[in-house]
């Protein structure tokens, strides 16, 4: 760690979630020896490769804009790179390295073979034309093209990447490879997408989270559930549940958080859908439109709630957040975002034995579906939506299943950190170890 630090001193976010899964495998790296001598996770944790390039387009008043563009290929000892792409004005080389080096984790613990990637640029899609988010999805990947491939690195959305950025990059991508061999995951049900890709993240957190209840012997119905943002995860995360009967009673954005303490009809979670999706407005405007409580600038951790499912960025829940959710009785968290809880704020939920699933397990439903999507476009056959969905259902309860093997600790307390880094990290290790020094 402390090497590490001193040759990346400005990227704190990767240094997080090293740092975090090194100290949850000590138990397992100590037992190999081999490991040590071969520098393993040196190597794990340095990304095989990172390409930066400028991204230059034309707005709508015909002004020039460059943006950085960047992917990282963070190590494919168990299948070609996969990952998302993000953008956002926050992306930057930290916080590409650390989704990139949590995903190679994560896709780990899929059971599909999948290595790990992430990509993205710090241009924001949000107050730009369609005509805009297309010239610069196109000019992004006039540069990227080379580099990806469906046997070498498939991406796929993240913030601010959703089905219509997908399809403007897949469709420069085609043109550029001349192949129509799916590079690109989420892309539309009528070229080579998924049924359930876009559901899949989503209705995967709660399916590890029916996982974890079950633990307990608790039952979902009922149960009052604060989501933070309303972006793709988050939306999908709150159908699955009204479904099943529970409430869920936050939403929130960059902006603001909403508060309906009975609980989101469907009517008004359709509207939330519409609105981000196909007006790409902000959910102060639901407030407006349904006279309930909003909070500009605030988050959804102050409001009592027996599960909390963080669902919009990184580091959106600090220590102070979850002693106020553990103090109103919140039993469970499951991570729909990737690393939404501070290092401070796990520390919390685990010396609380509440149940907490991190990101890393309880979000791979959307890359795991990815994985489908990439299965049924190389054997140029689709499923059901519901062949997609029980595999999902599937997948998950294989990832809970490893956290508790590799996750239970002498009272008996299922510590799903360690129990996913340890699957995750042993199942890359072994797989670098049998391939030499590359
Ligand atoms: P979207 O762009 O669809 O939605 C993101 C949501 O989070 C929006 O409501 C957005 O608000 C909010 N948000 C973004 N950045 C911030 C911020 N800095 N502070 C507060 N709110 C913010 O993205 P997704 O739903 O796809 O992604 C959400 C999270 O889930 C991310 O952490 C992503 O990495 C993770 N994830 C996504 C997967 C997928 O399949 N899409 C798979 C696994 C994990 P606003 O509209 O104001 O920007
Ligand atoms: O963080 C993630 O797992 C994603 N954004 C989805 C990646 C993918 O390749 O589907």
């Amino acid at each position: 760690m402390a090497d590490l630090q001193r040759r990346f001193p400005n990227e704190p976010e990767y240094l997080q979630a090293v740092e975090e899964v090194l100290t949850s495998i000590e138990d397992v790296y100590n037992e190999h020896p081999e490991f040590e001598r071969y520098n393993l996770v040196e190597r794990l944790c340095i990304p095989d490769r990172i390409f930066a390039f400028r991204v230059s387009w034309v707005d709508d008043k015909g002004k020039v804009q460059n943006n950085m563009g960047y992917r990282i290929q963070h190590n494919n000892a168990i299948g070609p790179y996969k990952g998302g792409i993000r953008f956002h004005a926050s992306v930057n080389l930290s916080i590409l390295k650390f989704l990139a080096f949590e995903q190679t984790f994560k896709n780990s613990l899929t059971t599909l073979a999948m290595g790990g990637a992430k990509g993205g640029s710090d241009f924001s899609p949000r107050g730009k034309s369609d005509m805009e988010v297309m010239r610069f999805c196109q000019a992004f990947i006039a540069e990227l093209w080379r580099q990806i491939g469906p046997d070498t690195d498939v991406p796929a959305g993240d913030i601010g990447v959703g089905a219509r950025e997908v399809g403007y990059m897949y469709g420069m991508y085609k043109k550029m490879a001349r192949e129509n061999t799916g590079t690109f995951t989420g892309k539309g049900l009528e070229f080579g997408g998924s049924l359930i890709r876009p559901e899949a993240t989503g209705y995967g957190n709660v399916y590890f989270l029916l996982n974890m209840l079950a633990t307990r012997g608790i039952d979902i119905k009922g149960k009052r559930v604060a989501i933070s943002g309303s972006g793709n995860v988050a939306t999908y995360t709150a159908k699955k549940l009204l479904e099943l009967g529970a409430k869920v009673i936050t939403m929130s954005d960059s902006d603001g958080c909403i508060y309906v303490p009975d609980g989101l009809t469907e009517e008004q979670l359709d509207y939330i859908f519409r609105l981000k999706n196909f007006y790409r407005g902000r959910i102060s405007e639901f407030a407006e439109e349904y006279g309930c409580e909003y909070v500009s600038r605030g988050t959804p951790w102050c409001y009592p709630c027996d599960i909390a499912m963080p669902s919009a960025t990184q580091n959106e829940l600090n220590g102070d957040d979850a002693r106020t959710l553990l103090a109103n009785g919140c039993i469970a968290v499951s991570e729909g975002a990737n690393m939404p809880s501070t290092p401070e704020a796990i520390k919390e939920f685990i010396a609380a034995r509440i149940l907490y699933a991190p990101g890393k397990a309880a979000n791979a439903g959307g890359v795991s579906v990815s994985g489908l999507e990439m299965a049924q476009n190389a054997q140029k056959i689709t499923w059901t939506a519901d062949e997609v969905d029980q595999k999902l259902r599937g997948i998950m309860a294989e990832i809970h299943h490893e956290c508790e093997v590799f996750g239970k600790e002498e009272d008996g307390y299922i510590n799903y950190v360690k129990g996913a880094n340890t699957a995750g990290f042993m199942k890359v290790a072994t797989a670098m170890m049998a391939q030499g020094i590359l």
